[in-house]
C-alpha cells in the first residue's frame, strides 16, 4: 500500500463568513495535498469548521438564532468555499458531529486515567476572540487603560469551577521534544517564539467550562462542558478514526503535517502534543505555521469586520488566478498582502504573458499549420536538448522546494522553465521557419510540446483546473511526478496519432474591474 501522507488545516471559526485568511490556508494545503498525491503517497486532507465555544454561542445570541441552526448554516458557507476554490478534501468535518464526541470524549477520558485532570477553581483572564485564557502578564495596556490580550483583543475575568489539565507536567517532555525534532515547528522563528514560552514555565491549563453547555460535555462532570479548543484539537484525531477505527488510526496517526496560521501556534505546539503525550498517543510530524494575508497591508479578520469575500476575487479573476497568486506572491511561513492590482500584475505576468501564451501560441500554430498533428522529430538542434534540459531542472526545482514546503520558492524555479521556453520560442522564431526550414520548424515545435507538458504536469498542485486543461489539449493522460520524466510519451502520442485541436486560451488576461479596484 502507498505511504500514507496526512495533511489538515486548522478548522475555521464560523461565527462569521470566510474570508481570504481561510482561503489561503486551504489553498496551500491543497497544492501540499496534491503535489503528495502526484508524488504517489496516499493522502488524507481533512479541512473542516470549529463550531463549539463562547464565541459560537455569544455571536448566535445575538442574532437571536438558535446555536445549532447558526452553526449548520455558517460551517456550509466555508464548506462551499472550500469547493469553489478546489480543495481537493477527504473530509469537511464539523465539530458537532457525533463521531467527533465520541474522540473528545475519548481523549477525556485517557487524560483523566493518566492523572493529569483535576477539579479546580479557575480564575483569570479570558479573551472571547481568541478563546484563550492569558496570565496576567501576557496582558497589554490599550486606550484608556483597557486590559487587551497579547493579540490585543478584549480580556474578561472569569471565576468558576474547572477541570484543569496537568500542562506543567510537560514542560520538559515539550523542551525535549522541540530539542529532539527541530522541524516539529515550522518556520523557525514560530519555534523559537514557541521555547522561549515553554522555557519561561507553564501553568495547568483550564479545560472545561461551566457558565454555557455549547460544547461538547465533559464524561461523568454534568454541568462541565469541554474547553473549545480541547474538542477542537482533537478533529485531527476525529478525522484518523480515533478511538474505534483501529486500522485507519493506524494508517494515517500520527499526522504528516499540520497546517495552520501564525496566531494559533501555542494550542498546536505547547497545548495539542501535551494533550496526545498524556493520552500515550503519538505526536504529529510537523506543524508548520503560515502567516497572515493582508488586504494593502492591513490586518483582516471577521471579529474586526475589514473582510473581503473570497468569492468576489474568484468571480472577478478566476479560482486558479487567485490560487496561483496566493501561492506565489507570499514567501510561505511569512505575511504577504494582496490587493486587486497585484493579483492582476502578477497573474498577467505569469500566467497569461509567459505560460498561457507559451502554451497558446505553439499549440494554435501547430493546429493551424500542421492541421494538429504531432511535429515531427525534423532537424535536432543543441539548443532543443538545452531547452529540455533547463525544463527538467524547473520542474525538478519545484519539486524539490515543494518536498520541503517553499511554496512560492517552487512556483518561482517553474518560472524560470517557463521564462526559457518564450526565449527558445523567439529565438527559433517557428512562424519564420515554416518558409525557411521546414525541418527546424517540426523540431522547434515538438521541443516546445514536450517542455509544456512537463511544465503543465508540475503545475498542476497550483492551479489543477487550467494546467489540466492544458494537458488535455496535447492528450497528455499520465500526470503523476513520474510521467514529468516519461521519455517515450512524444513517441507514443505520434504513434497514436491524436491531434491537437485549435486551443482556447487558458490563461486569460485579466483586467482591474471597477468594482473590486474600488
Ligand atoms: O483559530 N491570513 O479559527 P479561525 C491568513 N478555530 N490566515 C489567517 C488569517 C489571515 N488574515 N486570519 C485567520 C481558529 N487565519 C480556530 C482553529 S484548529 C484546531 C482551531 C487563519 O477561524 C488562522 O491563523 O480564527 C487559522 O489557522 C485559520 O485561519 C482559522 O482561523
Amino acid at each position: 500500500m502507498a505511504d500514507p501522507y496526512y495533511i489538515t488545516t486548522a478548522i475555521h471559526y464560523p461565527n462569521g463568513r470566510p474570508h481570504i485568511g481561510h482561503a489561503y490556508e486551504m489553498i496551500c494545503a491543497d497544492a501540499i495535498a496534491r503535489f503528495q498525491r502526484q508524488a504517489g503517497r496516499e493522502v488524507r486532507f481533512q479541512t473542516g469548521t470549529d463550531e463549539h465555544g463562547l464565541k459560537m454561542a455569544q455571536t448566535a445570541r445575538a442574532r437571536g438564532v438558535d446555536t445549532r441552526a447558526f452553526a449548520d448554516e455558517m460551517s456550509s458557507h466555508f464548506s462551499q468555499m472550500a469547493d469553489t476554490l478546489n480543495i481537493s478534501y477527504d473530509r469537511f468535518i464539523r465539530t458537532v458531529e457525533p463521531d467527533h464526541y465520541t474522540a473528545s470524549q475519548a481523549i477525556w477520558k485517557a487524560m483523566r486515567d493518566k492523572g493529569d485532570l483535576y477539579l479546580d477553581r479557575y480564575e483569570g483572564w479570558y479573551s472571547v476572540r481568541d478563546e484563550a485564557f492569558y496570565d496576567e502578564k501576557e496582558l497589554v495596556e490599550g486606550e484608556g487603560g483597557v486590559k487587551l490580550s497579547p493579540q490585543g483583543t478584549p480580556v474578561e475575568w472569569t471565576a468558576e469551577e474547572t477541570w484543569f489539565f496537568r500542562l506543567s507536567r510537560y514542560q520538559q517532555p515539550l523542551l525535549d521534544l522541540y530539542a529532539a525534532n527541530p522541524d516539529f515547528i515550522r518556520p523557525e522563528a514560530r519555534r523559537n517564539e514557541v521555547m522561549r514560552f515553554v522555557e519561561g514555565g507553564l501553568s495547568d491549563l483550564s479545560v472545561s467550562r461551566t457558565s454555557f453547555d455549547w460544547g461538547v460535555p465533559v464524561p461523568d462532570s454534568p454541568g462541565h462542558v469541554m474547553y473549545v479548543w480541547v474538542d477542537a484539537l482533537t478533529n485531527y484525531l476525529t478525522g484518523a478514526g480515533y478511538p474505534d477505527d483501529a486500522a485507519t488510526m493506524a494508517r494515517v496517526w500520527p499526522a504528516d503535517l499540520h497546517l495552520i496560521g501564525k496566531d494559533i501556534t501555542r494550542f498546536h505546539t505547547v497545548y495539542w502534543p501535551a494533550f496526545l503525550m498524556s493520552a500515550d498517543l503519538p505526536l504529529p510530524k510537523q506543524v508548520f505555521a503560515h502567516g497572515f494575508v493582508l488586504h494593502r497591508g492591513e490586518k483582516m479578520s471577521k471579529s474586526v469586520g475589514n473582510v473581503v469575500s473570497p468569492d468576489e476575487l474568484t468571480d472577478a479573476f478566476g479560482v486558479d488566478a487567485v490560487r496561483y497568486f496566493l501561492l506565489r506572491e507570499v514567501s510561505f511561513g511569512q505575511d504577504g498582502s494582496y490587493s486587486a492590482e497585484a493579483i492582476v500584475t502578477r497573474v498577467n505576468a505569469e500566467l497569461a504573458n509567459s505560460f498561457g501564451n507559451l502554451a497558446q501560441r505553439t499549440l494554435s500554430f501547430i493546429a493551424k499549420n500542421l492541421n494538429g498533428a504531432f511535429p515531427d522529430a525534423g532537424r535536432a538542434d543543441p539548443a532543443d536538448a538545452m531547452l529540455i534540459e533547463e525544463v527538467v531542472v524547473a520542474c525538478a526545482g519545484f519539486k524539490t522546494a515543494f518536498d520541503d514546503l517553499l511554496l512560492s520558492q517552487g512556483i518561482e524555479a517553474w518560472m524560470r522553465g517557463v521564462f526559457a521556453c518564450n526565449q527558445y520560442i523567439d529565438a527559433q522564431a517557428p512562424w519564420a521557419l515554416r518558409k525557411t526550414d521546414p525541418e527546424r520548424m517540426h523540431a522547434v515545435l515538438g521541443t516546445l510540446v514536450r517542455a509544456i507538458r512537463m511544465l503543465g504536469i508540475t503545475i498542476l498542485p497550483v492551479v489543477p483546473d487550467s494546467a489540466a486543461r492544458v494537458l488535455d489539449q496535447i492528450g497528455a493522460t499520465e500526470r503523476d511526478h513520474a510521467a514529468v520524466d516519461d521519455d517515450g510519451w512524444y513517441a507514443r502520442q505520434v504513434a497514436s496519432g491524436v491531434t491537437i485541436a485549435p486551443p482556447s486560451p487558458v490563461f486569460p488576461r485579466l483586467e482591474l474591474p471597477a468594482a473590486v479596484e474600488a
